[in-house]
């Protein structure tokens, strides 16, 4: 799979940080093929995390993801799942290794600047939440 779904979150966008990651990511070698900026509405973002719905978090995660524009991007890269997962550091920028962009520009595990898919299945499932079938075949 060559292919995986990023989110610039709202703390980064809000921030103006979104350039600086856009190109942090451009500078690790991932193509940006597919990009916009919208917000979430309370539903797509409870369907995006269903995964954590019994989690206590996750009230708190629907309304910091609602709470402002993010920037869904599609990225290219050989073995992109991983390498992206590794260029973005651990879920808690304290955890994150120096020169990710969690440490770089995160500020708490919930605020934590952007999202990455873990698995290929994952990225499948999750760029087609935000990107249509036309734009999926343009890849
Ligand atoms: P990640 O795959 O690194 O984005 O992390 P998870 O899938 O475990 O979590 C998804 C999102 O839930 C994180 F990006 C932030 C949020 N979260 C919290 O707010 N608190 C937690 O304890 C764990 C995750």
């Amino acid at each position: 799979m060559r292919h995986t779904l990023a989110i610039i979150k709202p703390d980064a966008v809000s921030a103006g940080r979104a350039g600086k990651i856009w190109a942090h990511l451009e500078g690790k070698g991932f193509t940006v093929r597919a990009a916009r900026l919208t917000r979430l509405t309370r539903a797509q973002a409870e369907a995006f995390y269903a995964v954590h719905r019994e989690r206590p978090f996750f009230e708190s995660l629907v309304s910091f993801m609602t709470s402002g524009p993010v920037i869904p991007m599609v990225l290219e890269a050989d073995d992109a799942v991983a390498r992206f997962r590794e260029a973005i550091g651990a879920t808690n920028p304290e955890d994150a290794a120096d020169g990710t962009v969690r440490k770089l520009y995160a500020e708490s595990i919930e605020r934590n600047a952007i999202h990455g898919s873990d698995s290929d299945e994952n990225a499948e499932r999750e760029i087609g939440f935000f990107f249509s079938e036309a734009e999926r075949l343009s890849l």
